[in-house]
């Protein structure tokens, strides 16, 4: 049968082949990745959980999922390998969203307390956004960015002792630095009291993940007790999420998952998250991560060669901040987004600490360098890019 959506694909297909892609949480899948997440592993109902070694017997409510078990163990083992870690691995979350919901609804209730980076400086959707479940169904209490854009982790540790949290969640969409995973630690330690017992602490790495894979950011493992992200940024692997937790907490995650958030599993996904950290603890794979770092850090670099304003004034990991409102107090970050998109440049508008503008306009824009990086893109590739970028914004006149 003819279908009108191959069209679209083969539109789709084209646009990714001539955009340059520069939006941080997006990449580019191997052939394999694909033709696994198109195989005929959608076919199958799996509500459940295999883990036949774990508990000697399958835990599924449908006939016929021997291959679909033997595929999830095989992918919850790899994730292990590839955090090189004995943290209890849940794969089958649809999405970051997903897996963020299981593991507050793993620990917490609702209307119980938890503290996470604010939205305007960089936090996600998920960590409290007020149109979100997460800001509808819990008591979220933010901690900020310095003067300068750097996470204030006196901020934190402020406001962990004043509202007394049960979750001190960390990570970000929009943070270009070093997150301190061991420092939040330490100050959750110094927080404990007999009347404020230990909170869970808990870390979104969506973004930074597969640079924590190849040792190009330091690992939350061994420090939080619940660690979420999704497989499609830096990692390069299917769309999706996963959820790591601390032994102990296994069971509340598993349960939170399924039967708690969802029903059956995408086994097919399954199928592109096992090769996909499989490639994750190829060596290939860590030289791309390190290029991944130094190709941002170039662009970034020539950006602010040119009189950019970088928010922190540099980056540590795959993408940085533009804040135009210093620089360009008239062009908002839509304004550039909508003129790259004619100029065939893939970015998005983002917020900058202490916006002005609503989030639909912006003064700033994000950049990230993951996805050209997977197409071979070098440091030269990037400051060319940066350099075109600023005569498309000169040529604005604005
Ligand atoms: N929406 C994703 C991003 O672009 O960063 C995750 O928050």
């Amino acid at each position: 049968m003819e279908s009108k959506v191959f069209d679209f694909i083969a539109k789709e297909q084209e646009r990714q082949d001539k955009n340059v892609e520069l939006i941080a949480s997006e990449n580019f899948v191997s052939d394999n990745i694909l033709k696994a997440v198109g195989s005929c592993f959608t076919n199958k109902y799996c509500e459940g959980y295999p883990y036949v070694r774990t508990t000697g017997r399958t835990g599924r409510y449908y006939g016929g999922t021997m291959y679909a078990d033997e595929l999830e163990e095989y992918c919850c083992d790899m994730w292990r390998k590839v955090y090189n870690t004995d943290y209890h691995v849940n794969v089958q979350p649809h999405s970051g969203s997903q897996a963020n919901f299981a593991a507050y609804m793993s620990v917490i209730k609702p209307g119980d307390t938890i503290l996470a980076m604010s939205l305007e400086n960089g936090g996600h959707l998920t960590h409290g956004s007020a149109v979100n479940f997460s800001g509808k169904l819990y008591n979220m209490v933010f901690y900020g960015v310095d003067e300068n854009g750097f996470i204030d982790y006196e901020d934190m540790e402020n406001k962990i002792k004043e509202f007394h949290p049960m979750v001190v969640l960390a990570g970000a969409s929009a943070y270009s630095r070093i997150i301190k995973f061991d420092l939040i630690k330490e100050i959750i330690d110094r927080c404990v009291t007999d009347d404020y017992p230990r909170p869970y602490f808990m870390v979104d790495m969506a973004h930074i993940a597969g640079l924590v894979a190849a040792g190009e950011h330091p690992s939350p493992f061994g420090l939080a007790d619940i660690i979420t992200t999704t497989t499609h940024k830096t990692l390069r692997g299917p769309r999706g999420g996963l959820i790591f937790c601390r032994p102990d907490l296994a069971k509340k995650v598993d349960g939170a998952i399924f039967p708690g958030t969802q029903g059956g599993p995408l086994m097919h996904v399954i199928a592109g998250k096992a090769i996909c950290a499989e490639e994750a603890l190829t060596d290939d794979y860590k030289v791309y991560a390190r290029n991944v770092v130094k190709n941002s850090k170039a662009m970034c670099d020539e950006f602010i060669k040119m009189g950019y304003h970088v928010v922190t004034g540099g980056t540590d990991n795959h993408l940085f901040l533009l804040d135009l409102s210093a620089t360009h107090p008239n062009l908002t970050g839509k304004m550039l987004q909508d003129e790259l998109d004619k100029n065939h440049i893939t970015l998005n508008k983002n917020c900058v600490p202490n916006e002005k503008r609503s989030p639909s306009e912006t003064s700033g824009v994000r950049i990230g360098s993951a996805a050209m990086t997977t197409k071979g893109w070098t440091e030269k590739d990037f400051i060319e890019t940066a350099r075109k970028i600023d005569q498309i914004i000169k040529s604005m006149n604005i």
